[in-house]
């Protein structure tokens, strides 16, 4: 059983999940429109693992008992800039939904809610590594500036992500 303000702040945060999902989604097509695949295949598997943050934190809610409510989700920009910015942009939206899960955490310590902050700790770890594999693409990227070669070569990396894991009963 989760309480009205917990089940209150998880289907705000699944709303804020359903948005980075359309946002890296309107990312993958922008990238390709401007020609580089392989961006827009990693931000389209950022969509996919984006959209299992969501079904984890609606199976939890309809598990506990609660209620999902399903908001309207706000429209992504469609324009991203160069692909530097395209992951600065991801970096900032990973930082505030960090901010966010964090928030969430600290609601359910002060309502001591055992259950809800054991779910969160799952996406406190993800926020880590979101974070850093967002990080990991910028390092390279800042490297390579305008440089047509580098950028390509960054794009051939980014083309083998592998799609995320479905979720197991349970998870
Ligand atoms: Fe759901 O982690 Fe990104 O936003």
């Amino acid at each position: 059983m989760i309480s009205e303000k917990i089940q209150s702040a998880l289907n705000e945060q699944i709303n804020k999940e359903f948005y980075s999902a359309y946002l890296y989604l309107a990312m993958s097509a922008y990238c390709n429109v401007i020609g580089l695949p392989g961006f827009a295949h990693w931000m389209r598997m950022q969509y996919e693992e984006e959209s299992l943050h969501v079904t984890r934190m609606y199976d939890y809610i309809l598990n506990q008992g609660g209620e999902v409510h399903l908001k309207a989700i706000e429209e992504p920009p469609k324009e991203h800039g160069t692909p530097l910015e395209v992951f600065e942009q991801t970096l900032a939206h990973e930082q505030f939904v960090t901010q966010s899960i964090n928030e969430l955490m600290d609601l359910a310590v002060q309502e001591r809610d055992y259950a809800t902050q054991s779910l969160l700790q799952w996406y406190v770890t993800e926020q880590v590594e979101e974070e850093s594999n967002v990080n990991d693409i910028l390092a390279p990227l800042r490297m390579v500036g305008d440089d047509k070669g580098g950028l390509m070569m960054i794009d051939q990396q980014l083309a083998q992500r592998a799609a995320p894991a479905p979720l197991t009963p349970g998870q």
